[in-house]
């Protein structure tokens, strides 16, 4: 059967092709394919589209980036490898610094990661020369180490594709931090003070424009944002598409 490029499965398809292009690229590690499955499957959960919630959680999002004094911009294999352009893009927009850091960490992925970053227009990269290499206490994984010109002094931190501890560390060294996870109940969504819904494929083209707007806009405008309501709303919707499918 062909399937038409706009259909979400051609899309969700498509993303997949561009992981598994980043894996043999060497910016994703095998963990990051697994990470990928459970995010397809939240994906296919939430109806492959950016729910109402999820908008609001960007716009709280953008709203956070755009008054941060220092935003820092972590990247991993995942997001390089699936949104090189739109984190150029954003770091632009609300000039953030953009640091590679690593769970799986090793020199030859940070430069595959950097490299593609750098195709698409990042000018300077953090994260890759160990002389400003700091710790972020409490955190036993390879991203505690930060660089000091980055993470390790930024106020407002986006990290995609997060694992629960880096997400409490964070909080703990009191960072303000912002999250996609297509998972609402991982220990991320639950511990970030923003947490995105949505695949980052669909959600980092819209908070870029967002963050655009609330440029425009000027600072402390917009409602308060309460992040475990937005996900409550996010599981709800989920258990709603689960009652459609099932009735069909
Ligand atoms: O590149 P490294 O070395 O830093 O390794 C990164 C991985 C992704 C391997 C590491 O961070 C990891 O194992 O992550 P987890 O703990 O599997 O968490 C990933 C979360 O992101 C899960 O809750 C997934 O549902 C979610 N996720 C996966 N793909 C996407 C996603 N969320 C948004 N957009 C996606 N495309």
């Amino acid at each position: 059967m062909l399937i038409p490029r706009t259909h979400p499965r051609a899309v969700s398809l498509h993303i997949r092709e561009r992981l598994v292009r980043g894996y043999r690229d060497g910016l994703v590690v095998e963990e990051g394919l697994l990470a990928h499955g459970r995010g397809e499957m939240f994906d296919y959960l939430i109806g492959e589209r950016t729910s109402r919630a999820s908008r609001m959680a960007i716009r709280a999002a953008a709203r956070m980036l755009v008054e941060a004094r220092h935003p820092v911009i972590s990247v991993n294999g995942n997001f390089a490898a699936l949104c090189p352009k739109e984190i150029v893009s954003l770091a632009r927009v609300i000039g953030a610094k953009i640091e590679v850091n690593l769970f799986y960490a090793s020199r030859k992925r940070k430069r595959a990661i950097a490299g593609v970053l750098r195709e698409n227009g990042a000018a300077e990269i953090l994260g890759l020369d160990e002389r400003f290499s700091r710790q972020i206490p409490r955190l036993d994984s390879a991203r505690r180490v930060v660089d000091e010109r980055g993470i390790f002094i930024g106020d407002v931190i986006l990290v995609p594709l997060e694992d629960g501890d880096r997400t409490l560390a964070l909080k703990k060294f009191g960072k303000k931090v912002i999250t996609f996870d297509l998972n609402p109940m991982s220990r991320t969504a639950q511990a970030a003070d923003v947490t995105i819904v949505d695949n980052v494929t669909r959600g980092m083209g819209l908070l870029v424009a967002a963050c655009k707007a609330a440029g425009r806009r000027g600072h402390g405008r917009g409602g308060r944002f309460d992040n475990r309501k937005n996900l409550s709303d996010s599981v709800l919707a989920i258990k709603k598409n689960l009652g459609r499918m099932s009735d069909a």
